[in-house]
């Protein structure tokens, strides 16, 4: 009898790897591990023109800042390998991002001491600001939040979100905006385009906070 271990089959190597990251903690209740790694976005992908394009940031900071293309891929980078919650139940483990740590960022801008929550926005279709999604400052102000443009050594494909994406790994992936061209410092906090439709104001996939 040839052993069927040499065939290992997809499923068998799903539920496995489901498993461990179960056993570890690292499986959010109500998720499942997916191999793959799914595209979903509202709107079309939008096209990149890096003449056009630029990342501004403003609302309540020191120094509001805008960034042509150029000088936004001339800021310090680092590498974060993290997991990633999709509230449709889907995660994906140990992704290798590469981008501009957000903290880098915040050390520029320089939060004023009212700001505690950031509109984050993106294109949706043809609009540059057309997706938002609020976010608490504090779950910013973490080493391994990104403003992303590469995974596992390449740049990332136009609809992962190229030229430029937020990767918040610790809620779930709605926060985590595509196309990112814009920050807004607030001082409340305010829904953006999911949470408007009900989707919880924090989302923490550990927590369950999917609604509300
Ligand atoms: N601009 C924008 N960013 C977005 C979305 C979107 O509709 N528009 N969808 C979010 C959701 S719900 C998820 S699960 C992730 C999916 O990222 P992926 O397509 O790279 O897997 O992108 C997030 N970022
Ligand atoms: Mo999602």
């Amino acid at each position: 009898m040839p052993s069927l271990e040499k065939y290992p089959r997809r499923e068998d190597e799903r539920g496995v790897l489901e498993r461990k990251m179960k056993d570890a903690g690292r499986l959010p209740p109500g998720q499942s591990l997916t191999l793959k790694w799914p595209v979903l976005h509202d709107g079309d992908v939008p096209a990149f023109d890096p003449e056009a394009w630029d990342f501004q940031v403003g609302g309540l900071v020191e120094s509001p800042a805008t960034w042509d293309y150029r000088s936004f891929m001339a800021l310090p980078v680092a590498t974060v390998r993290s997991d990633f919650h999709c509230v449709t139940r889907w995660s994906t483990f140990d992704n290798e991002w590469e981008g501009v740590p957000f903290r880098e960022v915040l050390g520029r801008v320089r939060p004023r001491r009212e700001a505690t929550h950031v509109m984050v926005l993106g294109h949706l279709g043809e609009d540059p600001r057309g997706y938002s999604t609020n976010v608490p400052l504090a779950d910013l102000d973490r080493p391994e939040v990104l403003l992303a443009f590469r995974n596992h050594g390449r740049d990332l494909s136009p609809e992962h979100g190229w030229p430029l994406r937020l990767v918040v790994p610790h809620l779930y992936a709605w926060k985590s905006c595509k196309w990112v061209r814009a920050l807004v410092f607030m001082d409340r906090d305010k829904a953006g385009y999911w949470e408007s439709s009900g989707y919880h104001m924090r989302g923490d996939p550990l927590r369950e906070e999917r609604f509300g």
